[in-house]
């Protein structure tokens, strides 16, 4: 809403302009995948595309950033969905007994 009126004591109208828009955009959190020497470059490309929707040159291209950069992007969401993805990709590596490790920082 760009405007609304008011009525003080004396019935005057006054008209405020500065209103701060209802819609606000939620915060977003990076998920990023970090780098470890025992995982197969395999799973890391597995992980993308089940849980991250990558295509297989995209999930191949950012398993290979994270590991010769130590981490890398998997992708940007809101808190919850973010911290979901998280916590499925920590459970998935866990219960295939690798060390790939998932984390999320804010934007
Ligand atoms: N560094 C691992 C290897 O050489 C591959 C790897 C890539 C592991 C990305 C984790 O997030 C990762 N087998």
């Amino acid at each position: 809403m760009a405007h609304m009126s008011q009525h003080d004591a004396w019935g005057d109208e006054q008209v405020i302009t500065k209103y701060k828009p209802k819609t606000e955009k939620p915060p977003l959190y990076r998920v990023i995948l970090l780098n470890d020497d025992f995982t197969p470059m395999d799973f890391v490309i597995l992980v993308l595309k089940k849980f991250f929707m990558k295509s297989d040159a995209e999930a191949g291209r950012i398993m290979l950033a994270v590991h010769n950069e130590g981490a890398g992007l998997a992708g940007i969401y809101t808190f919850e969905v973010a911290e979901t993805k998280v916590y499925a990709v920590n459970e998935f590596s866990r219960r295939h007994k690798h060390p790939l490790k998932c984390t999320m920082e804010k934007e």
